[in-house]
């Protein structure tokens, strides 16, 4: 077993002992032990072997992973997760995914009405027998309805931080492969969406056999789903699809750009191609009276043909980006390297892991300029929120840390103040006055009516006080609905007002999405993208936003964090 197979199986074990309501510390335990086994750039297998070393040295891994470890190295499995899987079949899981069910009602559906999958879920509230279920009644039939179609899209489709994990540990394995030419992702991955239904390959192989035996000796396939001449589908984990496809180097241009889609933009693709008497398929281009191919080899070559500069991948969702590259206005997007700030992370005074000297600390190795700490305010007690008195005793530490850190990194005094559910600020105004940085954000009374959650968020944006509206819709991909809220009235308030908006990083959250964003961009609304890190490894979301920032075609100027510190005290 490989370091992303062991990686795997705690990244289970932590989903199942989660649906059980266990120790959230022991959750914590794998879900971290499994992140470490999977970023290490040697094999796990190695070090057990290794007689000088031991796995519990390993930051993240402590003694029991460390034991269940090598458990599983000698013998492939671990009991404690069988008998797991047995007490929690998958569509359990499933369930109390819906937004407002937990763990215990739905095993107790699961159980009552012998439910198999959600579409028995679904047949069962629209015959009524969930309504007649001890404890359910007809409100939360009607809810779990509505919120079934969240349920299912996380049972079919991935966030894109865990395709992009599954991608990069396929290549890796494909290196080992030789006589692949070229290898190269296309599909919703390559576009970037927030969340990815498969995952789309693309090689061009000295011997197809081979690279397709290759793919087939992966270690977390599952299943051979299909093979053929050129193409091989294979599943991996419980549920995911991989397919690879083999094309000749004259071609890869074509299906590269074939494959990335959006099926839209390629729908679009094909009628300029037709306009100028061309065809364009997963082939070529080809000229429409004789046939013959023009283009093909790249990418490049394929959208010259048609008349157009190569358009990102993440545009490619015919929205505006025809319009762009025909005028030849395609904006330079934003990339990661582009970042100097991060504006919203927390620490151990609340629900973070780490302390502040560790926060900017990891902060400067990554590159970073400068940096805000925006813990959460007292409402939010389940995270001890902060009350005027311990936030002024942390920025008190902080004026003590900065000499430490000068010249080197910028430290925020900054704040995360709810919105409260009656309207107004979770602090009083002489302590926001204090802070050198505000963000505004709604954790409470999340499903309130649209006036009422815009009239909070307006009354937030108006307050002199409040920098930026952090994750300003609150949804959470896969699991939670956006607030019901009026994002125009919210967005031309925070224009007139020459307020901040928050991309928050977070690849559940990724909130605003692509949509949201060119609409701020269009009003002239800096976007602030941050990680919401609440430990050292989650400062490494960024590039999640970026990718998110670059579908909604934001460059770098769009981005309030990628100024100087000087630059940005001005926009301030
Ligand atoms: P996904 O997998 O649901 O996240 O989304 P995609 O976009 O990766 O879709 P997928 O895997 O079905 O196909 C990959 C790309 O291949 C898709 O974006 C466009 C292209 N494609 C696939 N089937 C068709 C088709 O029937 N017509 C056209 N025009 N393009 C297709
Ligand atoms: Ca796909
Ligand atoms: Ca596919
Ligand atoms: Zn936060």
């Amino acid at each position: 077993m490989d370091n992303s197979g062991i990686a795997a199986v705690f990244e289970e074990l932590a989903e199942l002992l989660e649906f059980k309501g266990e120790n959230p510390f022991r959750i914590r335990a794998y879900k971290q032990g499994a992140r470490a086994i999977r970023d290490l750039d040697e094999s796990v297998a190695d070090i057990v072997a290794d007689p000088d070393r031991k796995l519990s040295d390993l930051p993240g891994i402590g003694k029991t992973l460390a034991d269940k470890t090598e458990v599983l190295l000698e013998s492939g499995e671990l009991p404690q997760l069988a008998k797991l899987r047995a007490e929690v079949p998958e569509v359990m899981i499933q369930i109390s995914r819906i937004p407002g069910l937990g763990a215990k009602k739905a095993a107790m559906l699961q159980k009552e009405l012998s439910i198999e999958s959600l579409d028995d879920l679904r047949k069962a509230c629209e015959d009524g027998s969930v309504a007649k279920l001890k404890g359910f009644g007809k409100k939360t039939s009607e809810s779990i309805l509505e919120g079934l179609s969240i349920a299912e899209q996380a049972a079919e489709r991935i966030y894109w931080s865990a395709g992009d994990d599954l991608a990069n540990s396929i290549s890796k394995h494909m290196k080992g492969c030789r006589g692949i030419e070229k290898l190269e992702w296309a599909g919703s991955y390559r576009r970037g969406r927030e969340t990815v239904g498969d995952l789309d390959l693309l090689v061009v192989a000295k011997d197809r056999d081979a690279a397709m035996d290759h793919l087939e000796t992966y270690p977390e396939k599952s299943q051979t789903i299909g093979r053929g001449e050129t193409k091989i589908s294979i599943r991996v984990g419980k549920a995911f699809q991989v397919d690879m496809r083999c094309v000749d180097a004259h071609q890869f241009g074509a299906a590269l750009q074939y494959f990335t889609g959006s099926q839209a933009h390629n729908i679009h693709t094909r009628r300029i191609a037709k306009e100028k008497g061309l065809k364009i398929n997963e082939y070529g281009v080809f000229k429409l009276d004789d046939d013959q191919q023009v283009a093909g080899e790249t990418e490049q070559d394929v959208y010259a043909a048609i008349g157009l500069p190569w358009i990102p991948p993440e545009l490619r969702e015919d929205r505006l980006e025809f319009k762009a590259a025909e005028k030849d206005s395609l904006p330079e997007l934003i990339e990661t390297s582009d970042v100097r700030g991060d504006l919203h992370m927390h620490t151990t005074a609340t629900d973070g892991q780490n302390t502040i000297r560790e926060m900017a600390d990891a902060a400067i190795e990554r590159g970073l300029k400068y940096i805000a700490i925006t813990d959460h305010s007292q409402r939010v007690s389940m995270a001890m929120g902060l009350t005027p008195d311990r936030l002024r005793e942390q920025w008190k530490a902080i004026d003590e840390i900065r000499p430490e850190y000068e010249g080197r990194l910028e430290i925020l005094k900054g704040i995360e103040c709810d919105i409260l559910e009656a309207g107004g600020m979770d602090l009083p105004d002489d302590v926001l006055a204090e802070a050198d940085w505000v963000l505004a954000s709604v954790h409470y009374g999340q499903r309130q009516s649209r006036e009422q959650i815009t009239e909070r968020i307006l009354g937030a944006i108006e307050n002199e006080h409040v920098d930026c509206i952090a994750h300003p819709t609150g949804r959470l991909i896969n699991r939670r609905p956006p607030y019901e809220v009026d994002m125009d009235a919210v967005m031309k308030a925070v224009a007139k007002a020459k307020k901040l908006m928050e991309l928050n990083a977070n690849p559940a959250r990724l909130d605003l999405n692509e949509i949201h964003l060119a609409a701020a961009k269009k009003l002239g609304i800096p976007i602030v993208i941050s990680t919401d890190a609440h430990n050292i490894h989650g400062l490494d979301v960024m590039q999640y936003g970026i990718k998110q920032a670059r579908r909604g075609g934001l460059t770098k100027a769009d981005v309030a964090n990628t100024k100087t510190f000087k630059q940005f005290q001005k926009l301030l």
